[in-house]
């Protein structure tokens, strides 16, 4: 059995940065769903020329293909101490996705990352700004920011049923935004 940590968030809240620093620390297995479609992407498979197009234009790629792409990287030994999912379940049949595995890899805990819109929206230009990102621009963002609201934002109430739920101010110093986690997670361990 192999403990699942979830950090959600808008787009750009930092749960990239923070699950890095994380991961390191605790010795878990750190799975990015937006980094394994780039690698997609870059390596021009099947799923990537799928993804490309749905990337850029801010929308998500489809459940079906996300799912079936993690439950076969949970696969994988580094997984054994824990993982952290960081942009994944994004839906509700993503986060039901997990439900049905939840033998093997139970959910432990969702931190929930807070940022106001404005703070988010300049974050995402100024990485444009370097990242080469092609989803990075302003169209993007606005559809990437009504797909959160619409599809992900409910998963807090999931979450919250079950008791899960701990909310991160994910404005401010990048380290002690860190701090604030890597202390409550030292409390759940
Ligand atoms: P992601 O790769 O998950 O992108 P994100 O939400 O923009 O990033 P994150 O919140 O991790 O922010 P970061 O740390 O980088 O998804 C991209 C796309 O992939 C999606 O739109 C979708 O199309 C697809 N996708 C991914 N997962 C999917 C799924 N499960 N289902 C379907 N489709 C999926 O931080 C952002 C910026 O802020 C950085 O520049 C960082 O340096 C800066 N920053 C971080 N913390 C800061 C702080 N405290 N103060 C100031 N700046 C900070």
């Amino acid at each position: 059995m192999s403990e699942l940590l979830i950090f959600l968030g808008p787009p750009g809240a930092g749960k990239g940065t923070q699950a890095i620093k994380i991961a390191s620390k605790f010795g878990f297995a750190h799975i990015s769903t937006g980094d394994m479609l780039r690698e997609h992407i870059s390596n021009e498979t099947s799923l990537g020329k799928v993804a490309k197009s749905v990337m850029d234009k801010g929308n998500l790629v489809s459940d079906e293909l996300v799912i079936e792409m993690l439950v076969e990287r949970l696969r994988n030994d580094d997984c054994k101490n824990g993982v952290i999912l960081d942009g994944f379940p994004r839906t509700l049949p993503q986060a039901e996705s997990l439900e049905n595995i939840k033998n093997e890899f139970p959910v432990s805990k969702v931190f929930v990352f807070e940022v106001d819109e404005d703070e988010l929206v300049q974050r995402i230009l100024l990485r444009g700004q370097t990242s080469g990102r092609t989803d990075d621009t302003e169209g993007s963002i606005k559809v990437r920011f009504e797909i959160y609201m619409q599809d992900t934002e409910p998963l807090i109430n999931f979450y919250h049923r079950q008791e899960k739920v701990t909310k991160i101010n994910a404005v401010g110093d990048v380290d002690e935004i860190y701090q604030n986690i890597a202390e409550d997670l030292n409390k759940y361990l």
